[in-house]
């Protein structure tokens, strides 16, 4: 059986499970939320996203499994909010959900069913996905900003598009690429991009969040450039649901 015959039976077989990572507020210390990442286990083992993600695209499967990724995330940021009723959800969307013309529609359905505020909601696209049509991006981005959810965009830094888009469209927060944090402080240049990031959000009043966040010394460095919140292995890495609220109960 090839992956993608095993991938179009998943859903239904229930393979797929969601992990949590913690995103911090450097100001206090605080749980913001979390970030959602899909993991697969398979009838031969755990296959990691970074092989079944791009298959998922291709063959148009990623269409259900992205509904179910939505679904699922915002009935567990509901769950949470009981407990942490300022709980965020950050959610992967992919391209090819990006172009949904229904987007907008499925994402307010999603909300309603999972009984989830839209501010408790980020969708994480990238630039390559805002690029191609910046006049349609824009009128995406409102509709969905118009429900209350929050957009970021994710890996920036590596995509090779014009920063000129930042300032039409409807953004709330840059996530820097975690490829950059880990050069940091050792490389100048990956350091000073973090660094320049951070001036240009600021400038343009949006929030940031780095990845990839390690260290101590990237702790500090981000603290003290007045990064919004950090994300990244020095927090904790993505957890399965008991592990989360483990991590919460004993970080609050
Ligand atoms: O979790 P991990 O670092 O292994 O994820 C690898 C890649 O898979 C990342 O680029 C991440 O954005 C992507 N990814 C993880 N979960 C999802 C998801 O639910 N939807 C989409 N489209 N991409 C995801
Ligand atoms: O592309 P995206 O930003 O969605 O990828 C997120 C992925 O990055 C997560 O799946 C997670 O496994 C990985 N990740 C998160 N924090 C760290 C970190 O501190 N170091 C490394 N190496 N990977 C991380
Ligand atoms: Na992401
Ligand atoms: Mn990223």
């Amino acid at each position: 059986m090839s992956l993608a015959e095993m991938l179009r039976e998943a859903v239904d077989n229930g393979e797929f499970e969601l992990y949590y990572q913690p995103k911090i507020n450097l100001k206090d210390g605080m749980v913001v939320g979390a970030e959602a990442l899909l993991r697969w286990h398979s009838r031969d083992g755990m296959v990691p996203p970074d092989r079944f993600i791009p298959i998922a695209e291709q063959t148009g499967l990623i269409l259900p499994i992205g509904e179910w990724v939505l679904l699922q995330a915002c009935e567990q940021a509901h769950i949470w909010r009981q407990e942490y009723p300022e709980f965020h959800m950050g959610v992967n969307l992919s391209p090819a959900q990006f172009d949904l013309d229904y987007l907008p529609r499925l994402v307010a359905d999603i909300l309603k069913e999972a009984q989830l505020p839209a501010e408790a909601l980020e969708l994480e696209i990238t630039e390559g996905m805002i690029i191609e049509d910046i006049d349609n991006t824009v009128q995406i981005l409102r509709s969905l900003r118009d429900l209350g959810v929050e957009i970021s965009i994710d890996d920036f830094g590596t995509g090779y598009s014009s920063l000129s888009y930042l300032t039409r469209l409807p953004l709330d927060i840059l996530k820097i690429d975690r490829s950059f944090m880990f050069e940091v402080p050792d490389s100048r240049d990956s350091t000073n991009v973090v660094l320049s990031i951070l001036a240009l959000a600021r400038s343009l009043n949006l929030k940031v969040t780095a990845e990839g966040v390690e260290t101590e010394d990237h702790v500090t460095l981000l603290h003290d450039h007045r990064c919004t919140y950090i994300q990244g292995y020095f927090c904790s890495r993505p957890l399965p649901v008991a592990e989360f609220e483990e991590f919460m109960r004993h970080r609050q």
